[in-house]
């Protein structure tokens, strides 16, 4: 094919996918109508691609009814022992779902975050004893299906070298086992089920191997790289197979590249906007490169920019001097976009002429694609149209604002310090709170009552009056059983709020949110990224009058909440025409403006929360000091405008601080909260060897879990805690927030841990 798209969303235009995955888990469904529905969306997403061409396997097959890394884990049969999974004979969609959710006692696989995005796959446990073998062949099933509609469509599968990467050593596996030990074993059933592709008429097949490109996932590169030309010789090797295309989106292959090269695979995936064309390759590789086809990755998969054309164009150009077969990508799946644009009528005019979604991404790939084959002047208005709309959006009013860019420009770095920890430690002493201070992370679970309040006001059948009188009983319910509960720093308990960047973005200038623009975060789960077009600026303050009403109520400090610049960022689309740094700065100075309005209302506790801290961080360690630099200049900017009496919280969760423990030192806020309960409390050893000597506090509840611990199970983690932290810097809090969990519950587990907290208070006194 000329052109093609690594992928494309699989929630549906509607969230049709989300809506009959979650109607089949209530049991509102069976699952012969969940399949159904899923062939449904499947049908009109080849519709929809027929513009790549329909008889050359242009079109991905790559949907999934939950996690990508899921569906290889499925098709290779590596399922862990406790979720029962038949022998032989296929797993069906409710193991599937039991493998992702978990039930009863048996846990799901792990969560985390897939390379630098807001997406989350499963991963994988891989031990010694992981058995292999084709246990799963709905890739086949939709070929076929699509072959039977009359398109040949080019199945996508995770390849074997990434999945193993990033699986992670089955619990109880021996020292120095890793799950790539098991390449060999697993290859094999790849080259099975490519077999089984082949026999059923696939003429491509994709094996998706981003973990090539990071620096983060393998420890032993040189090991990586023999990995990558063993598994695709051998599969490479196969008689029957269909031609394999290996994409490695997300950044530049590097070393892998030789590698792969080396292989006898037909295609090779590069992304050329995070990444760059390879440059000084060694003979060998040129002249194997030469005999293979290049897919260029230059539209840009993981944005909603139009981008330049031309310049895309001119990569493709670029990319021919090192093939002659080229073909036109975008550098990743379209899984981190929305389906389309022009469903977002609500959306300003001129900004939406600047964007393009995954429906418009595709026919920018097509365009592309028809000027390879027919040349350059073929589609010379529409490049020069692109380029057009640049100019319009350089050009257009609150891109850039003269006012922001004098403020930034005039800051010192004396606005991003504050004086030092000591001299805040003494000045914070009128807070009055006890030795392990227990507080909540910032929100309380949002109830049915509290979501269809804010959608009546949404569809105009409720008024602001009404809103904010619905709003603040729920803040005064919440004060109360805090105080009631006994908790020393309270929260409002934030029933306002949606999501926590979507409603900041809704409040300040330079942002713009969508009606229909979800992306997938992990599972049925969506977000609306906000999208951030321009100059950044705060026009009225954002949270303080329900943090100052919450505080109206109650004698006990009541903590206002803001969310961190990386998060805002992280969590938003963010433009495209000027350094991420920079961006950061302007959004840090909105949030100082707030700090300085919520200090000002008498809120004498501040959170900002910075969760995105570390999914930010650069794939290539090259990238990684200039990253935390600014990620961490940015909340300083933030945060230094609080008077030294006032404390700033940070809270971070995804318990992998390792790469970033020094940057959060480096935050210097005076108290950090942070996911500790599942790892026991392994990440305070790890944050006091660091050096970390401010407050902390490490997760005592698991709020991913409905489980109530037990107030012996607390206190046990608060004095493994104690062990390495001094009790003068150690609080007492939940790994999270509260938002997801029940009323019974949240309000069992919090019992259980101010108890927990006042015994152990109660206990190291006595022995001091
Ligand atoms: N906000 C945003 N991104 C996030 C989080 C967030 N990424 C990581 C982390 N939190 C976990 N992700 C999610 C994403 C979505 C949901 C829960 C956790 C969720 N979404 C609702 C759904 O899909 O039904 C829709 C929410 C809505 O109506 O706005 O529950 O907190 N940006
Ligand atoms: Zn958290």
């Amino acid at each position: 094919p000329k052109g093609t798209i690594l992928g494309y969303p699989r929630i549906g235009r509607r969230r049709e996918l989300k809506k009959a995955v979650e109607a089949f888990w209530a049991g509102s469904i069976d699952e012969a109508e969940l399949e159904r529905r899923a062939a449904e969306l499947r049908a009109a997403t080849r519709e929809r691609l027929a513009g790549l061409g329909r008889g050359d396997s242009a079109i991905p097959e790559s949907f999934s009814y939950y996690d990508q890394v899921l569906d290889a884990a499925l098709a290779v049969g590596a399922v862990p022992e406790r979720f029962e999974a038949p022998a032989d004979g296929e797993i069906d969609l409710a193991t599937a779902f039991r493998i992702a959710r978990g039930e009863g006692e048996v846990a799901p696989l792990e969560m985390t975050k897939w390379f630098d995005s807001n997406y989350h796959y499963l991963v994988p446990e891989i031990g010694p004893e992981t058995s292999f073998r084709v246990a799963c062949r709905r890739i086949v099933r939709e070929f076929v299906e699509a072959r039977d509609a009359g398109f040949l469509t080019r199945p996508v599968i995770v390849g074997p070298v990434t999945f193993l990467l990033l699986a992670k050593a089955a619990d109880g596996t021996p020292e120095g086992f890793t799950p790539l030990d098991r390449l060999a074993d697993l290859v094999p059933v790849y080259a099975e089920l490519l077999a089984e592709l082949a026999a059923a008429g696939a003429e491509w097949v994709q094996l998706d191997e981003p973990a090539l490109v990071s620096e983060s996932i393998d420890i032993d590169r040189a090991r990586t790289l023999q990995a990558i030309g063993a598994a695709y010789d051998a599969l490479g090797a196969a008689e029957d197979r269909p031609a394999i295309f290996v994409a490695a989106p997300y950044a530049s292959l590097g070393d892998a590249l030789p590698a792969l090269a080396a292989t006898p695979v037909e295609a090779i995936g590069l992304d050329l906007v995070r990444g760059t064309l390879p440059e000084g390759l060694d003979p060998a590789t040129e002249a194997a490169l030469a005999a293979k086809t290049l897919v260029a990755g230059v539209i840009d998969g993981h944005n909603i920019w139009r981008g330049d054309l031309a310049a895309a164009f001119a990569q493709l150009d670029a990319v021919g001097r090192l093939t002659g077969e080229v073909a036109v990508s975008t550098s990743t799946s379209l899984l981190h976009v929305p389906h389309d644009v022009d469903d977002e009528t609500e959306l300003d005019e001129r900004l939406r002429s600047w964007l393009a979604f995954a429906d418009q991404k595709v026919a920018q790939v097509a365009t592309l694609a028809r000027g390879l084959v027919e040349g350059e002047a073929a589609v010379a208005a529409e490049l020069a149209a692109a380029t057009a709309s640049l100019a319009d959006r350089a050009a257009a009013p609150g891109v850039r604002v003269p006012e922001v860019r004098e403020r930034i420009a005039a800051l010192t770095p004396a606005d991003a310090a504050r004086i030092d920890y000591a001299a805040r430690v003494a000045a914070q002493a009128s807070l009055g709170l006890p030795e392990l201070p227990t507080t909540t992370i910032g929100s309380f679970p949002q109830t049915a009552d509290i979501r269809r309040a804010r959608a009546r006001l949404l569809r105009g059948e409720l008024d602001e009056a009404g809103y904010t009188a619905l709003m603040r009983e729920e803040i005064e319910r919440v004060i109360r059983l805090q105080e009631e509960l006994g908790l020393d720093v309270l929260v409002h308990g934030e029933p306002e709020r949606n999501d926590m960047v979507q409603y900041f973005a809704e409040q300040l200038d330079g942002f713009a949110v969508t009606q229909h623009g979800w992306v997938q975060s992990y599972g049925s789960r969506c977000t609306r990224p906000s999208i951030l077009w321009g100059d950044v600026s705060r026009p009225e303050p954002m949270t303080v009058a329900w943090s100052g009403f919450a505080q109206s109520l109650t004698d006990k400090p009541v903590k206002g909440m803001l969310t961190g610049p990386v998060t805002i960022l992280a969590w938003s689309f963010v433009r495209d025409d000027q350094p991420l740094a920079d961006t950061a700065k302007q959004v840090a100075l909105a949030l100082r403006d707030e700090v300085a309005d919520l200090q000002a209302a008498g809120i004498r506790v501040i959170q900002v929360d910075e969760p995105a801290l570390r999914e930010l961080l650069p794939l290539k360690r090259a990238d990684q000091p200039a990253y935390l630099d600014w990620s961490v200049d940015a909340f300083r900017l933030a945060t230094a405008g609080a008077g030294p009496d006032t404390q700033v919280h940070t809270h971070l969760c995804y318990s992998e601080f390792g790469q970033v423990i020094d940057a959060i030192r480096a935050l210097d806020a005076d108290v950090t909260s942070i996911e500790a309960a599942r790892s026991r409390m392994e990440v305070v050893d790890d944050i006091s060897a660091s050096g970390f000597d401010h407050g902390i506090g490490p997760g005592v509840y698991d709020i991913h879990s409905p489980r109530v611990p037990s107030v012996e199970e607390v206190r046990g983690l608060l004095e493994r805690a104690a062990g390495g932290v001094p009790r003068e810097r150690l609080w007492v809090n939940p790994d999270c927030g509260l938002k997801t969990r029940g009323y019974e519950e949240t309000v069992a587990s919090l019992e259980h841990i101010v108890e927990a907290a006042r015994q152990v208070r109660a206990g190291l006194v006595a022995a001091a």
